[in-house]
């Protein structure tokens, strides 16, 4: 099974580029920029990964990205990544970023966007892996902040695949960046965003009905609404499940607790992801195996989750025919 999964074509639709910033990297990096860090060695760093909730991971999350100062730093850490998902069969990736939180150390947005721009292209002509950009407003913060940035954002809307809504979840429902979200649909962004991962059913429904967003990153808990279910089943709205996340975020105690298979029993159009891979205890194929021990699925089902994904991924016609 490893080996069918590894082999497998894999998208990967629901992956914060600064959540795949490995402990080897961050020390490197606090080194190359003369940065400290609260930890001695590697182990620590792995050994405070041990998180309650969402903002228990969120508040390492923004540490641990201090140490990406320069473009170098952020086409190192993309390029780091992508060469990890290669290995393991993945064959695109679609990432956020969190340009907010970058500018909120000083850090320019083109010094970002020079990085990343630069991993993706070598990642094409060295691996053959195709890649996509969701810049992610953090819903924590203000929604006029999010609107400058977009605006601020201009000489790359061209390169933006979609924006996203990302960060502590509860208590900042989507409907408070409507305004932002209209800015990016008059502009041709499509929009996703994290919903139904720590808040309520009423946040996807948001989310659909006030962002205009076509995919729902988590979204696991829209089973407690079966009339949101039916929805989603009826307009077939891609979720980006994230399994190990889920465990490592408290969202379910164990994964054979989690409810992925009652979501694809509900006929929802469901994707598998990594998320915050170096947080998180693995990426895509360790996300795929540990639901392989979890749920005894056979290949016909990883094969249609797999499938979901490249369906939904942000490609050209000619390029999903050759993800297919
Ligand atoms: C995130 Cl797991 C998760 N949820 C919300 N926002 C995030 N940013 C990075 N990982
Ligand atoms: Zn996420």
């Amino acid at each position: 099974m490893r080996d069918f999964l590894t082999r497998l074509p894999k998208a990967e639709l629901h992956l914060h580029i600064e959540g795949s910033l490995e402990p080897e990297l961050m020390f490197a990096l606090a080194e190359r920029n003369g940065i400290a860090l609260p930890y001695a060695t590697v182990e620590d760093v792995r050994a405070a990964y041990d998180f309650s909730d969402l903002q228990s991971f969120l508040d390492l999350y923004y540490q641990g990205m201090s140490v990406l100062q320069t473009a170098q730093d952020f086409h190192d850490l993309a390029m780091d990544y992508f060469r990890r998902a290669h290995a393991e069969g993945v064959v695109h990736v679609e990432m956020h970023f969190d340009p907010q939180a970058h500018l909120a150390r000083g850090i320019e947005l083109q010094v970002v966007m020079e990085g990343l721009s630069l991993a993706r292209r070598e990642a094409a002509r060295e691996l053959g892996l195709s890649t996509a950009l969701i810049m992610a407003f953090l819903r924590d913060r203000d929604a006029d902040e999010a609107l400058k940035v977009l605006e601020e954002a201009a000489p790359y809307w061209e390169m933006l695949d979609a924006v996203g809504l990302d960060s502590a979840e509860q208590g900042n429902p989507p409907e408070k960046f409507a305004e932002v979200f209209e800015r990016a649909r008059c502009l041709g962004i499509p929009r996703v965003a994290h919903a139904g991962e720590e808040g309520p059913p009423a946040y996807i429904r948001g989310a659909l009905d006030h962002l205009g967003v076509c995919r729902i990153d988590h979204g696991v808990r829209c089973l407690e609404d079966p009339e949101l279910v039916a929805r989603l089943r009826d307009e077939q709205t891609v979720l980006t499940v994230c399994p190990l996340s889920n465990v490592r975020l408290k969202v379910v105690e164990r994964l054979e607790d989690h409810p992925l298979p009652r979501l694809l029993a509900e006929g929802l159009n469901v994707t598998l992801n990594s998320d915050d891979p170096a947080y998180f205890g693995g990426g895509m194929l360790e996300n795929f195996l540990a639901c392989q021990r979890a749920f005894g699925w056979d290949e016909a089902t990883f094969r249609r989750l797999a499938g979901n994904a490249i369906e939904a991924a942000f490609v050209d016609e000619a390029r999903r025919d050759e993800l297919r």
